[in-house]
């Protein structure tokens, strides 16, 4: 028997980013008894955590927002790509429109989780102790939940370190002061560009080059916005077709069909657009063909290295050699990075021919020399797509934990279901397109998804569903023959779950686009659910 204080509901979500939130909103019109927890202390999911000088998005609005139309038509952004803050105060404005509060506990850690057989239940407890009892259990905890930082020797005893999802909210004063920034990731990026105006000296610590694009910020003035407000309706009926889930899609021909003058024409107008359009509106062969790919490297580094006065540095941020296929890792958006390197503040360390030996009390120690420092900021990522799922002890069927299951590979089903693990959904998690979904896109549809087979089970008296073994396995096979017929098993990223030492390397990305992926979706559900074993109530 469940001790008194256990919550009994319909469904836990787990998360308040645009995922949770969408789930929560929709599941309680439907008439569910359903409930949000989350460790942060307020909506926004990652946004609630990444508060570091510079956070921003890196979608454009109104990409990166909810579709409905009674949150659009009263928000207005003051920016293309908003601040993480503007987000927070969206995240605000639809908890208050939706009213979702009285739903929703934060500060709640979820630390584990188990399938009861016998009431087709999940018991869920938190770190605290608290205990809760669904039927539904309802993942989005996100790509980026579990930090990561390296195990450098003596790292301790060093004390300004600073994670930037973990940004104090009490900001530190890091004005004229010795900053290092580790990692040029979408964060490192972004960060060392803030901090470059600030910082008396910045050294940013480079292990592979980041091959940014130029973002295109603007600044909204008097309720203007990036399209006028009755194009809306139709853009976002557009995501479901498009690749990423965007509004822009790959173009009809591939890099080879047109000439050299006609390539350099197209490049730089999809230059000029900003936004990831170089990289996810261009030749639809980039991903595929290596010829192609260097292509758009070579108009690439020509673009960046004029932007860097010092030869050795253009060599180290763009060089000569492709360093790995272009956005077969994560391409990061910026605005005036590589200017910086001008400045004679800051400094880039190219860790990969000079490594971080260990940290001391003052600083950090290279092969070649000692870093005097006020404070180390640690942009070195997130056990990205699995580590906010295995972190939490789920344990599904006689007992199997999630973590064990996954050890030697990802097993789902459409990436969002899992053998073993009945009533469980996961939205933007591995094996779906998560990270070449824009977020909300993803967090609308999956959730969808969800939605649709919790209300088929209501209506077919159904109290338990779990995926056939089979079509997991299709689906794992799937994943992996998507990604063999790319080039993205060439760069070692976190799609491949290479930035985790000891982590098995595997495409965690579907990457058949959202499309495909929707049309995946829609078929199941229109179908019965064919592919899932369905239990009916006693
Ligand atoms: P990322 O993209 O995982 O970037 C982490 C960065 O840290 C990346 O440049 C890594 O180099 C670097 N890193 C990791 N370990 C080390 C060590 N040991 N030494 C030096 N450098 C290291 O995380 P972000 O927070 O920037 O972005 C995460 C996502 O959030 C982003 O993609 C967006 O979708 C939003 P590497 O490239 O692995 O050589």
């Amino acid at each position: 028997a469940s001790p008194p204080n256990t919550v009994e509901l319909d469904a836990l979500i787990v998360g308040a980013g645009f995922g949770g939130v969408y789930q929560l909103k929709h599941l309680r019109d439907e008439g569910y008894n359903v409930k949000l927890v989350d460790f942060g202390g307020d909506f926004g999911g990652v946004w609630y955590w990444n508060r570091y000088p510079g956070a921003r998005v890196d979608s454009d609005i109104p990409q990166y927002e909810f579709s409905d139309e009674s949150l659009w038509k009263g928000w207005q952004w003051s920016q293309r790509f908003p601040g993480s803050a503007e987000i927070r105060e969206y995240f605000a404005y639809v908890a208050d429109k939706w009213d979702l509060r009285k739903d929703a506990e934060f500060g709640v850690f979820i630390a584990g989780a188990t399938w009861d057989e016998e009431t087709c239940k999940w018991t869920i407890v938190s770190k605290c102790g608290k205990q809760y009892r669904a039927q539904f259990f309802l993942l989005n905890t996100g790509f980026a939940a579990k930090r990561y930082t390296p195990d450098w020797e003596d790292i301790g005893k060093f004390s300004n370190w600073l994670h930037p999802s973990y940004w104090p909210h009490e900001e530190p004063d890091l004005r004229g002061k010795k900053i290092a920034v580790i990692g040029t990731g979408a964060t490192g990026i972004q960060l060392a560009q803030e901090l470059s105006k600030i910082a008396s000296d910045l050294v940013l610590f480079q292990r592979t080059p980041n091959l940014c694009l130029p973002m295109a910020q603007v600044e909204y003035q008097g309720g203007e916005q990036a399209r006028p407000k009755e194009q809306y309706s139709g853009l976002f009926d557009r995501r479901q077709v498009t690749y990423g889930g965007f509004f822009f899609d790959f173009l009809d021909r591939a890099t080879f069909d047109d000439t050299p003058e006609q390539r350099r024409k197209t490049y730089q107008e999809l230059w000029d657009k900003g936004d990831f359009h170089f990289w996810l509106a261009t030749y639809n062969d980039m991903l595929f063909n290596a010829d192609a790919n260097k292509e758009a490297y070579d108009f690439w580094k020509a673009k960046v290295r004029a932007r860097i006065r010092d030869l050795k540095l253009q060599e180290i941020l763009a060089p000569d050699i492709q360093p790995h296929s272009f956005g077969c890792k994560r391409v990061s958006l910026e605005n005036g990075f590589y200017e910086i390197f001008n400045q004679p503040n800051v400094s880039l360390v190219d860790v990969k021919t000079t490594p971080i030996v260990n940290v001391d009390e003052t600083g950090i120690n290279t092969t070649e020399k000692h870093w005097d420092l006020d404070y180390v900021v640690c942009a070195t990522g997130f056990d990205s797509m699995t580590g906010g799922l295995t972190q939490i002890d789920i344990r599904g069927v006689s007992g199997q934990s999630l973590k064990d299951k996954w050890k030697s590979g990802v097993k789902t089903y459409l990436g969002m279901t899992v053998v073993g693990f009945p009533n469980m959904f996961i939205t933007y998690g591995p094996q779906a397109p998560t990270a070449f979904c824009n977020g909300p896109t993803c967090a609308e549809y999956q959730g969808n998804f969800t939605i649709r087979t919790l209300n088929a089970m209501k209506s077919n008296n159904f109290r338990r569903i779990e995926p056939k073994a089979d079509a997991e396995e299709k689906w794992v096979e799937k994943i992996h023959d998507l990604a063999d017929a790319s080039l993205f098993p060439t760069a070692k990223s976190w799609y491949m779950g290479d930035n985790i030492p000891g982590k098995t390397r595997e495409c965690l990305v579907y990457l058949g686009g959202v499309r495909t992926f929707l049309e995946a979706l829609n078929e199941e559900a229109d179908a019965g659910y064919p592919n899932f074993e369905k239990g009916q109530s006693l």
